[in-house]
């Protein structure tokens, strides 16, 4: 079912191997020109704007865009017992990694009389967004809400698309999560109108600082053309599962872990690179068996045979970390005899995960990780969403006289050398005498 690239006994540069690796093609250009309009329509016309877009692309007719507490307070009496504990686990763990993530304001003395604090400050407010789509996703309410409060973000707000069968409400496991969270400030509106409604604001409701969480192609194209208004996290492509492993793998882990993010789209990538042919022709055995049982067979097919997936073979797991460090997977998964060591040399990836007990699902829901991670290669520049994500370092100087009075000449003949005489003078008036002046 993987198609097949084999590069073994060649010795690729980075950039012959970036090319190479599956990767899927995403035009956020051409999304970009399609959801201009959208934008510019929210940004002149508000809430009239959300509710017309949202009938014409959601096939909902809505009255209110904000979510009511009625619907809130619904949602999470008729939730699930055994989601609600899976919830409230998966925001337990998520809960206790974030707040090791806690930055504290850290003060260093310079010179005597001299320092610089840095000072972590939470963003005033931030819109989260919560995909809708071919699946719903709670687990991505916790991801996204979970980090924001542990940095101390004063205002949260949550939007998620609209669905004809929930009378024009989110997903109410979504609603459910959000209560859960005590997040009462929920949206009904989604794809790009929902982060324009987010940056610029409408009558009913504030804009916000920063935008995060992962969405369909439109969202990703609004959010990049929106980035400076707003802060974004990194974009969020198809989702993607790269598994390093070798012989000592379990052929049908490997295949039902690739299953598992295929799942997700039929664009989605599964990577499997190995020295091994015997476990490639394995796992090969174990798709074919695996993925007619799968539910969501069909889309799942359609990822694992797509130009973004396949398995590539390399000579030993020395060239498979240049393989998994250029294609800079989302997941990487090690499934090598001594996996922490081999996980330990990896430079790029969105989140590593180690052993034959670790595996991407794992992560999705309950680890206590984050799954709102880089695609696409940008784990190279980015990281997944954090506490960090929510807050702005500021450093705060603090001079005294004597400590100002020792640094002027350094001051003066940097001033100088960059021809701005007027930062030196700036620094030497403080210490001229009045009537000089
Ligand atoms: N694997 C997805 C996250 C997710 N999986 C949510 C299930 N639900 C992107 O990291
Ligand atoms: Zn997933």
């Amino acid at each position: 079912m993987l198609r097949r690239l084999d590069l073994r006994g060649q010795s690729l540069t980075t950039a012959q191997l970036r090319r190479l690796v599956p990767r899927a093609e995403v035009d956020v250009e051409r999304a970009t020109r399609a959801v201009m309009p959208i934008l510019e329509d929210v940004e002149a016309r508000g809430v009239a704007a959300l509710i017309e877009i949202t009938g014409r692309l959601d096939g909902v007719q809505l009255t209110d865009i904000r979510v009511p507490a009625e619907a809130m307070t619904e949602a999470l009496d008729g939730l699930d017992p055994a989601v609600r504990e899976a919830l409230e686990e998966s925001i337990r763990r998520a809960q206790i990694v974030h707040a090791d993530q806690a930055r504290t304001d850290v003060t260093t003395q310079v010179v005597p009389g001299g320092t610089v604090t840095e000072r972590w400050i939470p963003v005033e407010r931030v819109g989260l967004y919560v995909p809708g789509g071919l699946a719903v996703y709670p687990s991505s309410v916790v991801m996204n809400v979970v980090p924001a409060q542990v940095a101390g973000v004063g205002s949260i707000a949550v939007t998620s698309p609209p669905q004809p069968e929930f009378g024009g409400l989110p997903h109410p496991t979504i609603l459910a999560a959000c209560a859960l969270l005590g997040i009462d400030e929920v949206y009904a509106v989604g794809g790009a109108q929902a982060i324009a409604m987010f940056a610029y604001g409408t009558e009913a409701s504030e804009p916000v600082d920063v935008v995060t969480g992962p969405g369909n192609i439109y969202v990703t194209a609004a959010k990049r053309q929106l980035r400076g208004l707003i802060g974004i996290d990194s974009e969020a492509g198809p989702t993607e599962i790269a598994v390093l492993a070798d012989d000592t793998a379990d052929a049908d882990n490997v295949a039902a872990d690739l299953i598992s993010q295929a799942e997700h789209d039929p664009m989605a990538g599964s990577v499997l690179v190995t020295p091994s042919e015997e476990l490639a022709a394995a796992v090969d055995a174990a798709l074919a068996r695996l993925v007619p049982q799968a539910k969501h067979a069909e889309r799942i097919e359609v990822a694992l045979r797509g130009s973004q997936s396949g398995t590539v073979l390399v000579d030993d797991i020395e060239q498979g970390l240049k393989v998994v460090d250029a294609y800079a997977a989302e997941h990487l998964e090690i499934q090598t005899a001594d996996a922490p060591a081999v996980a330990a040399r990896v430079r790029n990836a969105g989140c590593i995960f180690v052993g034959a007990y670790s595996p991407v699902s794992l992560g999705d829901y309950c680890a206590g990780s984050n799954h709102v991670l880089p695609t696409g290669g940008f784990a190279r520049h980015s990281s997944g969403l954090s506490v960090q994500s929510f807050l702005r370092g500021v450093h705060v100087v603090d001079y005294d006289e004597q400590a100002l009075a020792d640094t002027e000449p350094y001051v003066t003949a940097l001033a100088d050398a960059e021809d701005l005489p007027a930062h030196g003078a700036a620094v030497r008036i403080r210490f001229e005498a009045r009537d000089e002046r």
